[in-house]
């Protein structure tokens, strides 16, 4: 906030909801609270966000090699339909384009990952130049339309070549040395870099449940061990993009597990907070605080990560932003247990969006940032994603009139909005996705995009929601 302090900006928004209260004559309503919406910051980011394997295709161009993804796509049973990231939506090469998808939405930035295996494509060693120069080309690209990039430095896509893949201790190493050489390379370009993307997807579901890249089922302690290195990499990356570019922010886009109070008072809130630090112990938690929390150590027991000496406090390394990847809420009460709560199962009526596991609570944008930030006091938080799949059909005239995403982001930002009132510090907010991509197990069969991608030509289509979060990006405001 540049010219109000956060409590100024409270009070402000607490008198224009006062003034709505009191009777007035319609039209003078109209002019005031009616007409602006509700409101964001002065200076509130609002992009879009994509990663390189879910849109790139290009996968054997210019020098790349496998990712355990394209192993993974290309293993028979794995993803809808066979589908795999092969051309995805040929962003590679229509990068220019993508671009003024960004710029006809006035959207301020685009966080965008970088492709591990295009810049070193066996994971160590030579880096490819060919690689880098492309991202150099986006990038620039990007800047010449006013968009400011944020830069993921690992979106899932490992190098294939990495032996032993995240079970191995070296990856973290060699994620560290890849994260400092994309720092240097891009440091007089780009001033935010995000380590990794969300710890949970690519450990749990790559190496518990096998249902993501590369489809293993560990014991316990290995999979915990996975999760170590993880965050492990993380810490050591914060250190060499700090190393590689000192004046950046360095972050990363994590997807905690959110907690909402069943109900807003003072118990429950305080069991939402308990709860947040603790059911995230082997990611988030750890990465705030340095540690593993004891009762983390003590549930996993003998299963527990070896921790070498050092590490608890590269993970630790401060960050310059929290970026939080929000979707769906758990619901969670006090109880007289000795950890302080009881997470409620959801309702088997809670509603979805196409993808059954976006239930909708958007409640959860509020509680994910207060909660955040009344454990940890991040200094600057950002939305790194936010959106739905959606069932969009292409009407006989060519519209998407996708209602059911404006609906859901809509609310989102409503909520959002609340905490930004509140004076909790979210400078941003980052819409999942531009454009229709590979998702991931799903395939092509899940479209979260602003764009409609016919995957068969490539040609984008602005959806009605492109509409709608344009006007919201206009007025700085949810209408
Ligand atoms: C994000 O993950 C990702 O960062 C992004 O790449 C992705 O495209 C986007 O969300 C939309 O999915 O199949 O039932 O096991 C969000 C967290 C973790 C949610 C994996 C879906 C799989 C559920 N995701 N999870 S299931």
């Amino acid at each position: 906030m540049t010219d109000m302090t956060r409590r100024q900006f409270g009070k402000t928004v607490a008198a224009t909801a006062a003034l709505a209260n009191v009777a007035m004559p319609v039209s003078a309503l109209g002019q005031t609270a009616a007409a602006k919406g509700l409101e964001f910051p002065q200076g509130f980011v609002w992009g879009c966000a994509t990663a390189a394997y879910q849109i790139e295709g290009a996968a054997s161009e210019d020098g790349r090699k496998p990712s355990i993804w394209d192993v993974f796509a290309h293993t028979p049973g794995k993803t809808n339909n066979g589908d795999t990231g092969d051309v995805a939506d040929d962003s590679y090469h229509l990068f220019k384009e993508d671009t003024r998808l960004l710029k006809n939405l006035g959207a301020g930035a685009y966080r965008m990952s970088v492709s591990w295996p295009r810049i070193f494509p066996d994971g160590t060693g030579q880096p490819n130049p060919m690689g880098m120069d492309h991202y150099k080309r986006v990038v620039d690209e990007l800047l010449a339309s006013g968009i400011t990039p944020y830069i993921t430095l690992f979106h899932w896509d490992l190098p294939a070549a990495l032996k032993g893949g995240w079970q191995s201790r070296d990856t973290a190493l060699a994620y560290a040395d890849y994260a400092g050489f994309v720092a240097d390379q891009l440091a007089d370009r780009v001033h935010q870099f995000m380590t990794i993307n969300e710890f949970d997807s690519f450990t749990n579901l790559g190496y518990k449940t096998g249902k993501f890249a590369p489809g293993f089922q560990l014991p316990a302690a290995e999979v915990n061990q996975v999760r170590h290195h993880a965050i492990l990499a993380h810490g050591l990356g914060v250190q060499a993009v700090r190393a590689s570019a000192p004046a950046a922010q360095v972050g990363l886009a994590e997807n905690p597990t959110v907690f909402t109070p069943v109900i807003e008072d003072e118990k429950n809130i305080e069991a939402a907070r308990r709860a947040m630090r603790e059911e995230n112990a082997a990611f988030l938690t750890a990465v705030l605080e340095g540690k593993y929390t004891e009762g983390y150590l003590e549930r996993e027991g003998e299963n527990a990560p070896r921790i070498a000496a050092g590490d608890m406090q590269a993970i630790g390394s401060p960050i310059d932003f929290l970026g939080l990847n929000v979707y769906s809420p758990y619901y969670v009460r006090a109880d007289d247990s000795r950890q302080g709560y009881e997470i409620v199962p959801r309702q088997a009526s809670h509603p979805h969006m196409a993808s059954e596991w976006i239930a909708v609570g958007p409640e959860v944008m509020y509680w994910a940032v207060r909660n955040v930030s009344e454990l940890w006091h991040p200094r600057v938080i950002y939305i790194t994603e936010n959106g739905c799949s959606a069932d969009d059909v292409v009407t006989a005239d060519g519209r998407i009139e996708d209602t059911d995403r404006v609906m859901y982001l809509r609310n989102h930002l409503t909520h959002l909005h609340r905490a930004a009132a509140e004076g909790f510090p979210v400078k941003g907010y980052f819409l999942w996705s531009l454009l229709d991509n590979f998702e991931w197990a799903d395939g092509y069969s899940k479209r979260f995009g602003l764009h409609y991608v016919d995957f068969k030509t490539k040609k984008r289509t602005a959806k009605l929601s492109a509409d709608w979060y344009r006007e919201a990006i206009r007025r700085n405001a949810v209408v």
